[in-house]
């Protein structure tokens, strides 16, 4: 694993706890974790439980005893780090967004199907796909249980910048996380329904806004905002990014990325709706799938709650007995759970970069709209590049 942040530890649960619960073909040990600060990279190793620690992320994926690598560091080292693994052979997981470019992304693509011809895998974390009620919606829109898909609306909203003395974290550079509240929760907006929908997003009308243009300078690395210095820096990456698209279904979408809702912590939800039926979710209560059936009698019309937690929903079986809930971790053991399958099955595990390049692909169709005054820009790929 490369980096131990916030995402070292959730991807680490994942590591440690998916090989206890899932019965997998193979079982994955967790060797060495890699950071720049070598006594706060030991303190992880020992917190998460990985062999070894070391702070030269190029030795590590050159190494023998490697087989996988995992990137869960800013989006400014995405690429250099994803092709120099997978250049050595090694399968690769690599946190979202992709890229901090469409250029990156494309390059990340091209090098990851160039391996997967040797056998060589790799997969971008957009965990969010793998909450159960997630993953059931998909199943009952591919069912049919929505008919045609009409409508969609995706918001994530946090609030956890809505302080102007909040510091400038590198999640505020777009040197080093290529956009703001857009592909850091937007894209997992993205990412979620184009998945459930089965559907892809093909051009998109946007507007970004930033809010706070300046922030104090990071003095101590805290969580998410760390503790603030009294020098001052500016804000280079968007606030609130909202925009709306039409998919390839023809379905039309709105959605909405924000970090200053105040009040929403982590809310990241979806709407769909369709000529049968129509689904909600709400990750503030993710056990949880609204539906609503279109050809219930008349009289019993209305959106009934489904608790996702039977041994028959999605990544349910190993778990608890019905009705005991899962939480915002579970998410990365399943992560791990099909990333180790398709690996030792030899298939192609999803998201892939792939996917993770579209993704890349309408984050910068959004920004592309927002510089043109909202005009309508396409997510396709761009022939002049
Ligand atoms: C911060 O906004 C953040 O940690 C995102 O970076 C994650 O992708 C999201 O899962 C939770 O919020």
């Amino acid at each position: 694993m490369i980096g131990h942040g916030f995402m070292g530890a959730a991807h680490s649960q994942g590591w440690r706890v998916a090989p206890r619960f899932f019965d997998l073909p193979a079982t994955p040990e967790m060797h060495l974790i890699v950071g720049r600060d070598a006594a706060a990279t030991d303190a992880a190793a020992r917190k998460w439980g990985w062999a070894e620690s070391a702070t030269d992320w190029r030795e590590a994926v050159a190494r023998d005893d490697v087989d996988v690598v995992d990137i869960v560091t800013p989006g400014d080292t995405h690429a250099e780090i994803a092709l120099a693994a997978l250049n050595a052979g090694k399968h690769v997981i690599c946190e979202k967004p992709l890229a901090n470019t469409v250029a990156e992304a494309e390059r990340m693509t091209s090098v990851a199907e160039e391996a997967a011809a040797r056998g060589i895998r790799s997969m971008v974390g957009f965990s969010y796909r793998r909450v159960p009620a997630a993953t059931f919606a998909r199943r009952m829109i591919a069912d049919g249980r929505l008919g045609e898909i009409r409508q969609v609306r995706a918001e994530y909203l946090q609030d956890w910048l809505s302080d102007p003395e909040a510091p400038l974290t590198w999640r505020l550079q777009k040197e080093r996380a290529g956009s703001g509240s857009l592909g850091d929760i937007g894209a997992h907006a993205i990412d979620m329904v184009e998945f459930v929908t089965g559907s892809r997003l093909e051009g998109v009308s946007g507007i970004l806004e930033t809010l706070v243009p300046e922030r104090p300078l990071l003095g101590e690395s805290v969580g998410l905002s760390g503790t603030a210095s009294s020098e001052r820096g500016a804000v280079t990456v968007d606030d609130v990014a909202l925009f709306h698209g039409r998919f390839e279904n023809g379905a039309l979408g709105s959605f909405e990325a924000t970090r200053f809702r105040t009040g929403r912590k982590n809310a990241f939800r979806f709407e769909i709706s369709g000529s049968r039926g129509a689904i909600a979710f709400d990750m503030e209560r993710m056990n949880e799938l609204e539906f609503y059936d279109a050809t219930a009698p008349e009289l019993e019309l209305g959106f009934r709650r489904i608790l996702v937690t039977e041994h028959e929903h999605p990544y349910l079986a190993p778990w608890w007995p019905t009705g005991h809930l899962l939480g915002y971790e579970h998410a990365f053991s399943h992560q791990v759970a099909d990333f180790v399958t398709a690996i030792a099955e030899g298939t192609q595990p999803r998201p892939s970069f792939a996917d993770g390049l579209h993704v890349q692909r309408v984050l910068e169709a959004v920004e592309r709209s927002s510089a043109a005054g909202s005009a309508w820009t396409t997510a396709a790929p761009r022939m002049s590049r």
